[in-house]
């Protein structure tokens, strides 16, 4: 009964903006293959969005675009914002999936994204206070890692940093550990990919963690392989507060997975993948802004009120020792 109701919830959790998908190839300046997975943050006037955009050749840069409602009208630079170092090991083929979060101590915004170099994809931060000019820190964690989020504040003096390394083949999600976002330890797995599940394949972090009265609520893509091909979907969970390697709760079932032409059909079919989420404070709403299909942009809003509710009705996570 239980079951029912909070799946019933899940399944109602989310609307999709009526006008999507909000941005697509079509709409850029120049000419490009592909826009989808963006980061997301709210300005003091605008919603930003740093798209990651996907040029002829097949390599990506990130690209930045605003609006005012976050929603329509939106103003893209005319020219790539960040564009790799092609030149460079680290960026050899391009910039892709970035996550914002301010970090309020220093003052500027850090960019986590994937910078697909010769040793594989890895983690490279990037500070900004403008998103005109960014400091470039270099590599976080070592190769294969991606879909990594820092946290905007500091736990007992110590930064986190969730992240998707494969080991072995498998791809769990870990948080890690910093004094300075230079060096990484404590390095631990936070949330296991889940046999015969539909995030049983392979999980990673979707967009920035998002401080709510009881913890920090966290989205994650699950992937499941089909004999068609895989489908990417997004679940929740809910991280203690003051531990954020403590997960509190995770949901049994997704609250988001493709079902509208746009994210079913695309460069790549069935994809929803969730990199960006700014909250409405006037209006309550929880904006999660995600990539369809591999090739467009698309927004899916949720009453932040419903989403505590529900995150509150999943299933406690045991503790391994
Ligand atoms: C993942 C990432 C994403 C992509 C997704 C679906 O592995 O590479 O950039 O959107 O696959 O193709």
């Amino acid at each position: 009964m239980e079951k029912n109701v909070r799946q019933h919830l899940a399944r109602d959790l989310f609307k999709r903006y009526e006008d999507n998908p909000i941005l697509q190839a079509k709409d850029w300046p120049y000419p490009v293959n592909a826009v989808f997975n963006p980061a997301a943050i709210k300005l003091p006037d605008a919603t930003l969005l740093l798209a990651r955009v996907e040029d002829l050749r097949g390599f990506s840069h990130l690209t930045v675009c605003k609006s005012k409602d976050g929603l329509s009208n939106w103003q893209i630079d005319d020219r790539p914002t960040m564009e790799a170092d092609h030149g460079t090991r680290e960026e050899r083929w391009g910039l892709e999936d970035p996550r914002i979060i301010w970090l309020d101590e220093q003052g500027h915004f850090a960019i986590t994204y994937v910078s697909y170099g010769e040793g594989g994809p890895v983690v490279s931060l990037a500070i900004t206070k403008n998103f005109h000019t960014f400091a470039r820190m270099g590599p976080m964690l070592p190769p294969e890692d991606k879909d990594a989020c820092l946290f905007p504040r500091r736990f007992n003096g110590r930064f986190a940093l969730i992240h998707r390394p494969i080991v072995r083949g498998e791809a769990h999600i870990w948080i890690s550990m910093s004094p300075d976002l230079k060096h990484w330890g404590d390095h631990r797995i936070l949330m296991r990919t889940r046999h015969a599940f539909w995030d049983g394949q392979r999980i990673g972090l979707a967009c920035q963690p998002i401080e709510i009265p009881e913890g920090w609520l966290i989205f994650y893509h699950g992937v499941r392989s089909t004999t068609a091909g895989q489908i990417y979907r997004i679940g929740a969970a809910l991280l203690d507060a003051e531990q954020p390697w403590r997960v509190l709760r995770r949901s049994e079932e997704w609250i988001l997975g493709p079902r509208a032409d746009y994210e079913r059909i695309g460069d790549v079919a069935d994809v929803v993948f969730v990199t960006g989420a700014t909250v409405n404070d006037e209006k309550n709403m929880l904006y999660l802004y995600y990539g369809a299909a591999d090739d467009k942009i698309a927004v899916a809003m949720a009453d932040m009120n419903k989403v505590r509710e529900y995150i509150m009705m999943c299933p406690e996570v045991k503790h391994e020792a």
